[in-house]
């Protein structure tokens, strides 16, 4: 088990089960680190370099963009490609798989991201994140979009950052899950929460309840059985949260349980939900597995859900494993 308070290289030395994590892996994920430290600077300093606010463009998704999702993007986008082993790579942020190989070989990466998750939140001073996830190819590919449709079941390492009170990073390499703290004297970051997991049992939910009218029957019966508290089926009172970022009710769900849900409703259903699958459900579906936890759609495990676009959205369910299976349950 990995030593509280070591540095992120340090971590990296030992952290495929006790051996190092191959070279140019670690490189990308410096790389990534480096970017995340950039991207937490820009957030900081935003209100001085004024770039809080949205920019005048939209991306892929229609979303209006906000000035420091292109910031943050540009960044991943320079330091993924420090890495000679990078085949492509998948931004929310840009229409088309941005190709750095020509010809990509078998163990090249393919890097998936969402630079800056939960953006409405920074004009407001809220906890954001970047979320990644990492897949390594098996065989040489020729670029193409169908080429990064990839199931989660091949990353082979996920992880976020988190710009909140203090900044974090999240990750996992398929041996459990670990937290860092960025030290600001330092800039390092350091192992702060090793071997991080998710209770199978919770009694808090996180899930925007505006959007209750257009829920599906298995929803709405989970909820309202938590709402009803200790005179309902459940037995028990239940805690509500809502962020509106998905990596700051990921990390809470890691700190102290939890489940949340941003699920299929009669508003998203004709773009099959809301959270895309490649850059955010898969890479947190990965942590929460790996933390003990479920991820699923109400009908799929998250991680076995064949992509058909790389900006596929889907329904996500995650968190505790037994809140997960009785949501499950109520969809079959
Ligand atoms: P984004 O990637 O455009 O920021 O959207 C994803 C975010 C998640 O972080 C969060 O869980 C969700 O959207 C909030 O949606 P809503 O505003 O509908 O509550
Ligand atoms: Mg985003």
């Amino acid at each position: 088990m990995p030593n509280s308070q070591m540095t992120f290289r340090q971590f990296l030395m030992q952290a495929d089960g006790g051996k190092p994590v191959a070279g140019d892996l670690a490189f990308l994920l410096e790389d990534i680190v480096t970017a995340c430290r950039l991207v937490s600077d820009h957030i900081r300093n935003g209100a001085f370099a004024n770039v809080l606010g949205s920019s005048e463009s939209t991306n892929i998704q229609g979303e209006t963009q906000k000035k420091l999702d292109v910031i943050a993007d540009e960044e991943f986008m320079r330091h993924c490609a420090n890495s000679g082993r990078v085949a492509a790579l998948v931004s929310e942020e840009v229409d088309d798989v941005h190709w750095l190989k020509e010809k990509p070989e078998a163990g090249d990466y393919l890097v998936y991201f969402d630079p800056l998750d939960g953006s409405s939140n920074v004009d407001v001073n809220l906890s954001v994140g970047s979320i990644f996830s990492i897949v390594q190819l098996a065989e040489a590919v020729t670029p193409s979009p169908e080429a990064v449709l990839r199931k989660g079941t091949e990353q082979v390492c996920a992880g976020y950052a988190i710009y909140g009170p203090s900044t974090g990073l999240v990750l996992t390499l398929g041996h459990g899950v670990h937290g860092f703290t960025q030290d600001l004297g330092t800039g390092e970051f350091l192992l702060t929460q090793p071997d991080m997991t998710v209770p199978a049992t919770t009694s808090e939910y996180a899930i925007n309840t505006s959007r209750a009218e257009l829920w599906e029957a298995p929803v709405r019966r989970y909820i309202d059985e938590c709402v009803a508290g200790k005179n309902g089926v459940r037995g028990r009172t239940f805690n509500m949260r809502w962020t509106a970022s998905m990596v700051a009710d990921v990390h809470r769900i890691l700190t102290r349980g939890g489940v949340f849900l941003y699920p299929m409703d009669s508003g998203n259903a004709s773009t099959g939900g809301k959270l895309r699958l490649m850059y955010e459900a898969n890479p947190m579906g990965m942590i929460i597995e790996q933390a003990g936890g479920a991820a699923s759609t109400g009908r799929a495990r998250i991680m076995e859900v064949q992509p058909e676009g790389h900006h596929q959205r889907v329904p996500v369910i995650l968190g505790s494993k037994d809140e997960v299976a009785l949501i499950d349950s109520y969809h079959a």
